[in-house]
């Protein structure tokens, strides 16, 4: 067989040589980083599912619910604000050493995860988050990063965080951690305050203020090294021992850079990809909005991602021992029903007691609000907003955590004439949180522009009459209701 030539070789060579640069940098290619909108949009999917969801439940749970708002048998009202229990440590201003004598003093031998992963289901809620970190640095999981945490530093010695993990598998109810990145009064420095003021960059009022940093015993390492040694590995610690989440709910950014945000995103990304991350990882890099904490937005129209408004059943996160303004189950419903037709999420709180307790009125009102739901929850699940979300005399504004603290005892009373809406395909829902009334007209819905098919009550067999006109709908309801509060309507169009 004749040989090749010095010729032929060469240029098999080069060829092969040439082949495997492209390969190489084709890999490169796909190798190149993902930019947020990338990653982001890869989560469609996971978007819808969240917007079908509808409502969770949020638990604030660690060493803050030992002293449940009193230090030094002085309330937490009474060192300043925030007020929230959870913010003792700052509010209070309690050395590092001094807060962490809770530590041995947490052993919260009733915390039941089984009946609190019931009550979500029974509550009708569909997902759970709750406090891996807060903003005392406690770890309510076993970390092996910091030995801060509720089996290494505590005589209870049990991981919370993985009881719920296993019990919310049972039931079905979708998993999510909250995590505090920014802020940590133990580990945390100053939160990256001095960081922020000689960057030069926009400071906003509550980054003025400090908020949030601590500036009265902080930890001597710098706050690069908080994020480097506890906060960046916790954060894949977390990810790596709960492989299942659907939401990270990351906590007041306001002193990241958008390289840190970017970072805390990108390592939520590489770990869970199809976990949604929520707008508090800060610097606009959320997959979801949160409006505020106890806040109703009265701009929904602009808020052009998923988003979620985050609610307490009293007026506090984590357990406060004096607090017992709960919400009602009517107010409850309000919040739902308003933040749904708005095209939004609610997550509720609970926080459980130092001995692990979760408060009996959390329970019987959410237990309530599952009841009506079991009734009305298709006007609620897996919609989404209609062209009008309420039409009637009331109109209640919902501002944050402390405006409602203001409205002691809060008294919502609503017309049998207050509608809300909420869509899906061809049918419109109509919900009202009176009963007071079978004789009824809603004026949202008009013949010549959504002509109405049928109409009947839900979780009733009875006959609801109706008539359409240029006006709207004019209703004979039923004599029963099958709800305590209220009752939903399910209007099929042409
Ligand atoms: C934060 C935490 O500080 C608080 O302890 C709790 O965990 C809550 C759910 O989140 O509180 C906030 C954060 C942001 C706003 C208000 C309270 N905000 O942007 O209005």
């Amino acid at each position: 067989m004749k040989k090749p030539s010095i010729f032929s070789l060469k240029i098999g060579f080069t060829l092969l040589f040439s082949a495997l640069v492209l390969i190489s940098f084709s890999k490169l290619q796909t190798k190149k980083e993902k930019t947020w909108e990338e990653m982001n949009a890869s989560k469609n999917v996971e978007k819808e599912a969240f917007n079908d969801a509808k409502y969770g439940m949020f638990i604030h749970w660690g060493l803050y619910s030992i002293p449940a708002g009193v230090w030094k048998e002085k309330k937490i009202e009474d060192y300043g604000r925030p007020a929230v229990a959870e913010w003792i440590q700052c509010t209070a201003q309690i050395p590092r050493k001094e807060y962490a004598t809770l530590a041995p003093q947490f052993n919260p031998v009733n915390f039941d995860a089984d009946a609190i992963a019931k009550l979500a289901k029974d509550a009708g809620m569909k997902y759970l988050v709750v406090t891996s970190k807060h903003h005392d640095g406690f770890a309510m999981y076993d970390s092996e990063v910091s030995d801060y945490n509720i089996v290494d530093a505590t005589p209870y010695k049990k991981d919370v965080v993985e009881a719920l993990y296993a019990a919310c598998q049972k039931y079905g109810i979708d998993f999510g951690l909250y995590y505090s990145h920014n802020i940590d009064w133990m580990d945390g420095n100053d939160c990256g305050y001095a960081d922020l003021m000689a960057s030069g960059r926009e400071v906003n009022a509550k980054a003025k203020r400090k908020m949030g940093a601590n500036i009265w015993d902080p930890s001597a390492n710098t706050f690069q090294e908080y994020l480097d040694n506890k906060a960046y590995p916790q954060v894949k610690e977390i990810l790596t021992k709960f492989p299942n989440l659907k939401t990270l709910w990351y906590d007041m950014p306001h002193y990241l850079n958008l390289e840190q945000s970017a970072k805390f995103y990108k390592i939520a990304y590489d770990l869970q990809p199809k976990m949604l991350v929520n707008e508090r990882v800060g610097n606009n890099l959320g997959d979801f909005d949160i409006p505020g904490d106890n806040k109703i937005p009265t701009d929904h129209l602009s808020i052009t991602k998923p988003w979620q408004t985050v609610g307490t059943t009293n007026n506090s996160w984590g357990y406060k021992s004096y607090d017992e303004d709960w919400k009602s189950v009517k107010e409850l419903l309000f919040w739902l029903t308003e933040i749904v037709s708005k095209g939004g999420n609610y997550m509720l709180n609970i926080g459980p007691t130092g001995t692990g307790d979760v408060p009996q009125k959390s329970v019987d009102n959410l237990k309530e609000v599952g009841a009506w739901l079991s009734i009305n929850g298709e006007a609620i699940y897996n919609t989404r907003k209609w062209k009008v979300t309420h039409e009637g005399p009331t109109k209640l504004e919902m501002n944050g955590t402390g405006e409602r603290a203001k409205h002691k005892g809060m008294k919502v009373e609503f017309s049998p004439q207050d509608f809300w809406f909420t869509q899906k395909d061809k049918t419109i829902y109509v919900i009202s949180l009176e009963n007071s009334e079978r004789n009824v007209a809603i004026t949202s819905i008009i013949k010549g522009k959504d002509d109405v098919k049928s109409i009947e009550m839900l979780g009733s067999n009875d006959t609801v009459k109706w008539e359409q006109t240029e006006e709207g709908l004019h209703l004979l309801l039923p004599e029963k209701f099958p709800s305590k509060i209220g009752y939903s309507l399910k209007v099929v169009l042409k």
